[in-house]
């Protein structure tokens, strides 16, 4: 998969693209991404990207040229999805990531800023998303947050297949604890049934486990049949 990243801000993504599993992603060439300055496609003296707005108002607006070039600049590999990072967007969920790492070979993304971009920007954007309900200074945050989401479910990235299989949300549960040695910390035992070697009673136990964190932290995530009120 190509991604490319339309950010003023490139040396953001950098290092948090060079660290861990995503770095070594893109060391094996599972996925590659390609950091592009709106800067760099002006055409003025002061190389400018924003402008006062239309109307009046307070703060500064992205300019559409230099997003436009930008993006057009890529040269186009269907299936490809333009995404813009907003508050506005669709949240982004397991289900898009998993969406976006199986149907596309390319993906754009706009990094926003400032107060807004211009609304000419939407004609270029097949879809808007958010990471949640708050605004940030930039999209920069959000389109690392997608990035990893979906270079993580692409062959290759995570060790064993089962271990994706294994994910929180891959069975729409949350997450069951997980231990290692020692057998007891500082007081704390690792529960008996792990030990046990007993294949059926420790899946049996992991799921029960999965359900009832579920039904204590997000039962929203529970189907309706599914939310036991317990005791
Ligand atoms: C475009 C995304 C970009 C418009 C971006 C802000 C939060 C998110 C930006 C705005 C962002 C998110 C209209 C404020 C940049 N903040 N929740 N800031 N407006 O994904």
């Amino acid at each position: 998969m190509e991604i490319n990243v339309i950010t003023l801000f490139p040396d953001f993504f950098t290092s948090a693209l060079h660290a861990s599993l995503l770095g070594r992603a893109l060391k094996k060439q599972i996925a590659t991404v390609n950091l592009i300055n709106p800067r760099d496609f002006t055409t003025d003296k002061h190389r400018t990207v924003d402008d006062v707005p239309y109307g009046g108002g307070v703060g500064m607006v992205l300019k559409p040229e230099p997003i436009f070039a930008a993006v057009e600049s890529v040269p186009n590999m269907a299936p490809r999805e333009v995404i813009m990072l907003t508050p506005q967007g669709q949240r982004m969920d397991q289900n898009l990531f998993k969406d976006l790492s199986t149907n596309y070979r390319q993906l754009i993304l706009i990094c926003g800023h400032y107060e807004g971009i211009d609304e000419r920007v939407q004609h270029l954007v097949t879809r808007e998303v958010s990471l949640g309900d708050f605004v940030l200074t930039g999209g920069e945050i959000p389109a690392l947050t997608l990035m990893d989401g979906v270079i993580r479910l692409l062959p290759g990235t995570v060790g064993k297949k089962a271990s994706l299989e294994q994910d929180s949300f891959e069975d729409g549960l949350l997450d069951y604890p997980h231990y290692t040695r020692p057998p007891v910390f500082r007081g704390w035992e690792v529960p008996e049934v792990l030990r046990s070697g007993n294949h059926g009673a420790i899946a049996h136990w992991r799921h029960q486990q999965q359900l009832e964190a579920t039904r204590k932290k997000r039962p929203d995530l529970l189907p309706e049949g599914e939310i036991d009120h317990g005791q």
